[in-house]
C-alpha cells in the first residue's frame, strides 16, 4: 500500500478528492490541521490529509475475500433455509404421537390426575355419564386448586369410594343351619354350569353340605356335563324334568346347607321358555336366583336379559368370562343401570379355580388393571 499526504482546506474537500483521484482504492486514514506560512508573520490553517493506496495486488486480495465472504453469507442462508424447512416438517409429523386427550380435558371442575382416571374408565367401556358420576364420588373438593380431586393418592382407592357409592354388590352369605336354594338363570352358553361347578366346590370346601339339581334334560350331554363336575365333588346330584320333580328332590335333599339349581338357557327374547322357567321357580322356598351374563355379550343385550329374566325375580347378577374381554366396563353400566347387586365374577373355564366373589377391590382392578 502507497501512503499520500494532500493538503485540503474542508474533510469533505479531502474525499471528493481522494475519490477522484485514486477512486475506490483510496482510504483516509488519518487527519490534521497544520498551519503554513504565507508571507511574513501571516499564516493559513490546513488539514493534512493521510490517505492509504491500495496497489493492483492488494485491491484484488481484498476484492477475492470479500466475494469470498458473500458466498460463505449466502451459502449460511440457504442452509438456515433448509434447517427452517426440516423443523417446520418435524412440526407437522411429530414422530412421537400426542397420548389421546382425556375425554375431560375441558371440564374445569376436575383436577388432571381425575380426568386422567375418568378417561381410564372410558377406555375400557364405562359411559361418560356414568364414569363422570363415579369420578364425582370418587373426589373431594381440593380448595388449594379450587376443583375437586382424587380423595386419595391412589387413584385405586379413590376409585373403589366411587364404585361403593354407585354400585351394589351382594355376597351369598349362606346359613349352615337353614336350606338355601340359589339358581343360576341366563342365556345360552353363558357358563351357569360351569359356575355351578365352581359354586359348589367354593361352598363345599367352606364347608357347607352342597347338591345340585339340574332342569336342563333335554340338551344333549347337559346332565353328563354337571355328573363329571359332581361326582368329582362327591355331592349329589338330580334331574327334574317337571316343576312337581324339582319340588320332590328339593324335599329329598333339605338336609342339605345349600342346593344349586342349574336351568337350561333360554333366550331372553323366548317368553314360552320364560314362562316356562318361572313355573318351575316359583313358590320354590327360600329361592335365590342369581342372572349369569357374560361380558362378551352386547351390553344391550345384557340389559335385554336383566328386564326378561327379572321378571323372575333376580337377586344378583353374575359376570362370566371377564377373561375374554377388554371392555369390562360393562359391568359398571349393568350394575348403575339395573341396580341389580353383583355376587361373582368368572375368569375362566377352570373349575374350581376361576371364580371370585364380587368385590370393589375387584371392579377396580378389572377396570384399571384388566384383570382380577
Ligand atoms: N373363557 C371362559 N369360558 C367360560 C367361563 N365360564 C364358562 N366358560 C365356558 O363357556 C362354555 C359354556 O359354558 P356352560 O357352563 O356350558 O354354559 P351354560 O350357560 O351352562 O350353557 P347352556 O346350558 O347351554 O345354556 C364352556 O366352554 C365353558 O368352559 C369363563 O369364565 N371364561
Ligand atoms: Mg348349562
Amino acid at each position: 500500500m502507497k501512503i499520500k499526504k494532500i493538503l485540503v482546506d474542508s474533510l469533505q474537500e479531502a474525499v471528493e478528492l481522494t475519490k477522484s483521484m485514486y477512486g475506490d482504492k483510496a482510504t483516509i486514514m488519518s487527519t490534521k490541521v497544520v498551519k503554513i506560512k504565507k508571507w511574513f508573520f501571516f499564516s493559513t490553517n490546513k488539514l493534512e490529509v493521510t490517505i492509504g493506496i491500495a496497489d493492483n495486488e492488494d485491491f484484488q486480495t481484498h476484492f477475492n475475500k470479500e466475494k469470498e465472504l458473500y458466498n460463505e453469507i449466502e451459502q449460511i442462508k440457504s442452509t438456515l433455509k433448509d434447517v427452517v424447512n426440516v423443523v417446520k416438517n418435524v412440526k407437522q409429523e411429530p414422530s412421537i404421537q400426542p397420548s389421546p386427550k382425556p375425554q375431560y380435558q375441558d371440564n374445569e371442575d376436575f383436577s388432571l390426575r381425575a380426568m386422567n382416571l375418568a378417561t381410564k374408565l372410558i377406555n375400557v367401556g364405562v359411559e361418560q355419564d356414568i364414569a363422570k358420576k363415579i369420578l364425582e364420588d370418587s373426589c373431594g373438593f381440593d380448595i388449594n386448586i379450587n376443583r375437586l380431586d382424587l380423595k386419595y393418592e391412589d387413584d385405586y382407592e379413590s376409585l373403589k369410594e366411587g364404585l361403593s357409592k354407585n354400585i351394589s354388590l351382594k355376597a351369598l352369605d349362606f346359613s349352615k343351619s337353614v336350606l338355601s336354594i340359589l339358581a343360576l338363570v341366563g342365556p345360552t352358553g353363558v357358563g351357569k354350569t360351569t359356575t355351578i361347578a365352581k359354586l359348589a366346590y367354593m361352598y363345599k370346601t367352606q364347608g357347607f353340605k352342597t347338591g345340585v339339581i339340574t332342569l336342563d334334560s333335554y340338551r344333549t350331554g347337559a346332565v353328563q356335563q354337571l355328573q363329571s363336575y359332581v361326582s368329582l365333588l362327591e355331592m349329589p346330584l338330580r334331574v327334574a324334568d317337571t316343576p312337581q320333580k324339582l319340588r320332590e328332590h328339593i324335599g329329598e335333599l333339605s338336609g342339605l346347607d345349600i342346593i344349586f339349581i342349574d336351568t337350561a338357557g333360554r333366550s331372553q327374547y323366548d317368553a314360552i321358555r320364560l314362562k316356562e322357567l318361572k313355573h318351575y321357580l316359583e313358590n320354590v322356598p327360600s329361592l335365590e336366583i342369581a342372572l349369569t351374563v357374560s361380558t362378551t355379550t352386547d351390553e344391550r343385550i345384557i340389559l335385554d336379559s336383566a328386564k326378561k329374566f327379572g321378571e323372575l325375580g333376580i337377586k344378583s347378577i353374575i359376570f362370566t368370562k371377564l377373561d375374554e374381554t377388554v371392555y369390562p366396563g360393562c359391568i359398571v353400566n349393568t350394575s348403575f343401570k339395573t341396580n341389580i347387586p353383583i355376587s361373582f365374577f368368572t375368569f375362566g373355564q377352570k373349575v374350581p379355580n376361576d371364580i371370585e366373589l364380587a368385590t370393589y377391590d375387584n371392579i377396580a382392578n378389572i377396570l384399571l388393571r384388566g384383570t382380577l
